[in-house]
């Protein structure tokens, strides 16, 4: 488990694309890479750091260019396995890279409320399974599917929206990070 200081968590890294994002189901909810590289920290961890408590979310994406943007939410939990790691991400939300999460004004894109998905566990609002596309094959709580996504294909050209419309193209990415805090 990484800590950040002033008692943050960090839940996901990107630094590079060493560490593969196409995971199965298993792996998602065990966590995988490496606590100084790009990892996941598993979605049974998150589910027992947010359990029964408030928490923060803080997201940032680091820029090619080094610019650093960054996004805030008041509230973030995920349920247990036995409910798919359903989401739940409310405002108020502040930053740099806009609210691509949680009011995206559009229902087919809000995150909130939704079950998480892999590549092999379809539990999404799209007639096919949005972690299994060719440009995403992923875990993430998909809709139909997103505005978001930051457990994308790291090679150029290939990841779908990882902050859209603030940033549009994988080639654009140096860094990810999601962090929490319970308040
Ligand atoms: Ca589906």
């Amino acid at each position: 488990m990484v800590n950040e200081g002033g008692g943050w968590t960090a839940i996901q890294r990107r630094v590079s694309g060493s560490v593969r994002f196409n995971r199965t189901w298993a792996e998602y909810k065990d966590g995988f890479g490496f606590p100084n590289d790009s990892y996941w920290i598993g979605n049974d961890v998150i589910y027992q750091l947010t359990k029964g408590r408030n928490s923060s979310l803080y997201v940032s994406i680091t820029l090619t260019n080094g610019t650093k943007l960054y996004e805030l939410y008041n509230q973030f939990s995920i349920a247990d396995e036995m409910n798919n790691y359903r989401l739940l991400l409310g405002g108020p939300a502040t930053g740099t890279l806009g609210d691509s999460m949680s009011d995206t004004g559009s229902s087919y894109y809000d995150l909130s409320g939704m079950s998480f998905s892999t590549p092999d566990r379809d539990n999404d609002r799209s007639i096919g399974n949005c972690a299994a596309s060719s440009n995403i094959r992923g875990g993430w709580w998909f809709n139909s599917c997103n505005h978001a996504f930051l457990n994308g294909p790291w090679s150029p050209g290939s990841w779908f929206r990882p902050w859209y419309p603030t940033v549009t193209d994988s080639t654009q990415i140096k860094e990810t990070l999601m962090m929490i805090k319970p308040h």
